[in-house]
């Protein structure tokens, strides 16, 4: 089953909450806490920091828990070398058949939509998943693209059967509104990042991701 909290690290230090901790030492916590999936997000870094730092991830990740999954945003090129388990693409990065070329079968490659006509698109191709967002507002990306709300995830549910990712302004009080609306996963940056207990809210999302499950 495609995890259900995909936790986004910005390398930007702001994020950091009050307890203001290192993506590293977050990194560990959520894998503790049993988080499966994260993302390296690095806007302004060199491919040297984000190459540096995406391997310093997945050897903590690999200590911490040893099944979590490092994706790459934006640069499929460090994904591959590095030996990440993923790259992120977005509509002016690499497309998908690009990125998949770079970094092989095994590898997933996910790809942001942000209207129904790049969601199409997305299903044509191999992506792994499609992220879909902002779903609610969302100080945390510059220039986000505007919000789609829960309707589109709902159209966007009826169009593909790959796993979608929610993001976009998502708290532990609207998660179960977003898996509701047909989200496998939600992709959170600021409510996990800020958190000053990171792995107990972590644990928060999984239990409401699980509540689903059986109900
Ligand atoms: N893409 C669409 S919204 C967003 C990105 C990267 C930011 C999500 O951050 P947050 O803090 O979970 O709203
Ligand atoms: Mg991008």
């Amino acid at each position: 089953m495609f995890p259900a909290l995909y936790a986004i690290l910005d390398a930007s230090p702001e994020f950091a909450g009050p307890s203001k901790f290192s993506i590293l030492e977050i990194a560990e916590r959520l894998a503790g806490a049993g988080v499966e999936l994260f993302q390296y997000r690095d806007k302004h870094g060199s491919a040297r920091k984000i190459q540096e730092t995406s391997e310093a991830l997945i050897d903590r990740l690999a200590a911490a828990a040893g099944v979590a999954r490092l994706i790459v945003n934006d640069r499929a090129d460090v994904a591959a070398i590095v030996g990440a388990g993923g790259a992120h693409v977005g509509q002016e990065d690499l497309p998908v058949e690009a990125a998949r070329k770079i970094c092989g079968g095994a590898v997933w490659v996910g790809v942001s939509t942000h209207n129904l006509e790049q969601l199409r698109a997305a299903d044509a191709t191999s992506a792994d998943y499609i992220a879909v967002g902002p779903i609610f507002p969302t100080g945390t990306k510059v220039n986000p693209d505007p919000v789609v709300g829960l309707e589109f995830l709902r159209a966007a549910r009826s169009i593909t059967r790959k796993p979608l990712v929610a993001i976009g302004g998502i708290t532990v009080e609207s998660a179960s509104d977003v898996y509701r609306a047909g989200a496998d996963s939600v992709a959170v940056i600021r409510d996990l990042m800020a958190a000053g207990d990171p792995a107990g809210k972590a644990r928060e999302y999984l239990a409401i991701a699980k509540s689903r499950m059986t109900r």
